[in-house]
């Protein structure tokens, strides 16, 4: 018997979740069904490629635990919950009743969580935004991720910006400092490799041997939390040796000799003591940075997760200048390039909507503390849960779990899947995911815009987002008409600026999926940098009106990992390469590559031990155990231990993952969480 032929179509989309790189997709759709999804080969940061994650979307979209119908918790919270089906109209009705009896005594009582599960302007925070402000809900302080770096840049080159990634491939040296670039930044390995090609030489400054310091010419082994003073003694080396670049310095950079005093502080024989590394590595690299043009620095959040985490990335980034490397397009830094994106937040979050209302902030990498009966304010009663699984990725994790368990807390959960967060949820409601509902995307890798159209309808009865705020709205009687607005208004009013032009034209993205955003090759060759001097700022006034050190310097981690001390080992807990933080971690395929919960210990640290490879650990300090196995390996320097994140609590063997052991601490700028400046101890369990 013969079928009738029928054609694939191929939509063009973007890639949703929180990585540097924002691919464009191609998904190729057969009889209404998502059958595949490729990297865009017309989109060149993309280059046709995409990691092995997003390659296995279908898998994830058609997982046979997909949420396809909203669910309502009977029995007590907790990874034993039970749920049962409820209709949309009965779940929305509910919630809306319990939400609109709580804000009658106290909107504030109310809080939204959300993070970057996707990234889109849409299905981010546009509809859900508006819903809150609307409400007068306390506000989310989103720090979990990038606050720290996102705080040093502004205070130091003006904003999140930075080279373009494509130049790296032309320079001669490239830094690879705190990122495992082939596992989470795949697209600017690429580029290195190119620029190895052509005879550049790569260092990797990272406390573990990643894949990517296994590629690189050389690997600096520092110890976490110590790369401020390595920074400085760069510059200590710069100054001594004359590798400096005196007229970029006297034109374009404010407060040079204040933070010359402070690099003469630190001879690399200093430094090297703090780092845990040779003196003459750092000689070495200093003179390899100080003599090779053009020179470039691919830096990553690895190295704000500790308390001195912003002071680090204000003295790395300080570096460029010191040398003149952004003269070069192909010399410089890169942390994030999102500041180049300027879409518009008022139109699409509408902050008008509170009137004359300041609802407080909380801040998200403290959850636990504000979940807690002590919280020192007024208690949150109910949460709206969205794009985001606090529960494993959140630090000190008892302390989140005791929140997330309290009866009293009405929890809603918008999810694709029953998370550990669901797990504590009153209700459930199943969300679209990428291939099915419409989104525009910035990035903070690259510099293009990326518009996502669904591919396929949505499956069961789940709903984007924006809709299930959209009926939310109604039935909370908000009549506002900005309520109303459709997912393909929220797209043009993303782009629309306060002048009444777009941001990257509308139709461009429609015919081609992808915009580039118009800017100079160079950022800062010639100065102009967007700070309130309009110089690199070395010093920066307005933190010292803040009452900081106006000046970047070395603040040991809170938790200083000592030989001598209960809690030895310093533990981090990066990105695994097959994960996308918590998520892809129910995906078989995905999760057969990782295997199981790992931690990764130095044959020294494992002998004293009594710890062999393969045998069950406990890892432990003052707030938690986790129970996992030991690879005993040559990639964690001695001293250091490294839980691959983030798996769901349920798959660790006593019921927790690496977040069970950090702590709610926060950094020096930014508020944000310290997930790498955590002390622990090891033992056979
Ligand atoms: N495959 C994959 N890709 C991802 C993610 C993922 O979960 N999986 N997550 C995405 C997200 S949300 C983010 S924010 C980015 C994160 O991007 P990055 O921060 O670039 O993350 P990693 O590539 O793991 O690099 C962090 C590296 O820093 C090292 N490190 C830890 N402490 C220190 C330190 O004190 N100093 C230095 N120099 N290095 C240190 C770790 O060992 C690790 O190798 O990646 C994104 N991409
Ligand atoms: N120990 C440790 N902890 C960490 C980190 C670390 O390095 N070490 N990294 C931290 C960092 S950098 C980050 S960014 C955070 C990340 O934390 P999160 O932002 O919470 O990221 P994910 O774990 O990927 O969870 C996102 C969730 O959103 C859901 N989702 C995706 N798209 C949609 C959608 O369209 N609608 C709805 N309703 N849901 C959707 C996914 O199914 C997923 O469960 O974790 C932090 N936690
Ligand atoms: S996770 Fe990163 S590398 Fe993978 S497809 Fe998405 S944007 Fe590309
Ligand atoms: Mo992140």
């Amino acid at each position: 018997m013969t079928h009738p032929q029928v054609a694939d179509t191929q939509v063009l989309g973007a890639c949703p979740h929180d990585c540097p790189d924002t691919c464009s997709l191609v998904t190729t759709v057969r009889d209404g069904v998502a059958v595949r999804v490729q990297g865009n080969p017309d989109h060149p940061a993309t280059d046709g490629v995409l990691c092995t994650k997003v390659s296995r979307y279908t898998e994830r979209t058609y997982h046979p635990d997909r949420l396809l119908q909203p669910m309502r918790r009977v029995g007590p919270k907790g990874p034993n919950a039970t749920f049962e089906p409820v209709s949309w109209d009965e779940a929305l009705t509910n919630i809306a009743q319990r939400l609109s009896q709580i804000a009658a005594t106290d909107p504030e009582a109310i809080l939204p969580y959300s993070y970057a599960g996707t990234m889109g302007q849409v299905q981010g925070e546009s509809m859900a935004a508006r819903f809150f402000h609307q409400l007068g809900a306390s506000r989310l302080d989103r720090t979990i991720c990038a606050s720290a770096g996102a705080e040093a840049l502004i205070h130091t080159l003006g904003g999140k910006l930075g080279m373009k990634t494509e130049w790296f491939s032309e320079a001669k040296l490239i830094l690879i400092w705190g990122s495992n670039s082939i596992g989470s930044n795949l697209h600017f390995w690429r580029l290195a490799q190119q620029a190895k090609r052509n005879g550049a030489r790569l260092v990797c400054i990272d406390p573990r041997r990643t894949e990517t310091a296994d590629k690189c010419d050389e690997h600096l082994a520092l110890n976490p939390g110590t790369d401020a003073a390595l920074a400085l003694s760069l510059m200590h080396e710069l100054i001594v040796n004359g590798w400096l670049d005196h007229d970029y310095l006297a034109q374009h950079t404010l407060g040079w000799e204040q933070l010359k005093a402070r690099a003469l502080q630190w001879p690399p024989q200093r430094a090297a003591e703090v780092c845990g590394v040779a003196v003459e590595a750092i000689e070495r690299l200093a003179r390899d940075y100080g003599t090779t043009r053009p020179a470039a620095i691919r830096l990553n959040y690895g190295v704000q997760r500790a308390r001195g985490g912003g002071n680090a990335v204000r003295a790395i980034a300080c570096l460029p200048a010191l040398t003149g490397a952004w003269r070069h397009r192909a010399g410089g830094v890169l942390l994030s390039n999102s500041g180049h994106q300027r879409f518009n937040a008022t139109a699409l979050q509408r902050p008008d909507l509170l009137g004359a209302r300041r609802p407080r902030l909380l801040n998200m990498s403290t959850i636990g503390k504000h979940l807690s009966p002590d919280a020192p304010h007024a208690p949150v009663r109910a949460l709206v849960v969205y794009n985001s699984n606090p529960v494993a990725v959140a630090p000190d994790s008892s302390s989140v779990v005791a929140g997330f368990a309290r009866e009293d807390l009405f929890t809603v959960v918008l999810e694709h899947f029953r998370t550990d967060t669901a797990d504590y949820a009153d209700y459930v409601l199943p969300a679209t995911t990428q291939l099915e509902h419409w989104d525009l995307h910035g990035t903070y890798g690259h510099t293009d815009v990326v518009l996502n159209r669904p591919a396929i309808a949505p499956r069961g009865q789940a709903l984007p987002n924006t809709e299930i705020f959209r009926r939310l709205a109604q039935r909370m009687g908000f009549d506002e008409p900005c309520f109303s607005d459709d997912d393909l208004t929220l797209c043009q009013q993303a782009l629309s600026q306060a002048d009444g032009s777009e941001f990257v034209p509308f139709k461009d993205l429609l015919a081609f999926g992808f915009v580039s955003i118009p800017g100079p090759e160079a950022p800062f060759a010639k100065g102009h940098f967007p700070t309130p001097s309009g110089r690199c700022e070395f010093f920066s006034q307005r933190l010292a009106a803040q009452g900081q050190d106006g000046l970047p310097d070395y603040l040991p981690n809170y938790e200083s990992a000592k030989a001598d001390a209960a809690y030895p080992l310093a533990m981090v807990s990066p990105p695994a390469r097959h994960f996308l933080n918590s998520s892809f971690v129910n995906v078989t395929s995905l999760r057969d590559v990782e295997g199981e919960p790992l931690l990764e210990i130095h044959p020294q640290d494992a002998h004293s031990r009594g710890v062999q490879d393969g045998q069950t650990v406990v890892v432990f300090n003052d707030r938690g155990r986790y129970v996992c196995r030991a690879r005993v390996s040559q990639r964690p320097r001695p001293g250091v231990v490294v839980g691959l994140g983030i798996w769901w609590r349920r798959h660790g063997l006593n019921g927790t993952n690496v977040n069970e052991l950090t702590s709610q601490a926060l950094t020096d700028l930014g508020r944000a969480p310290t997930f790498y400046d955590c002390a622990v101890e090891v033992a056979l369990a």
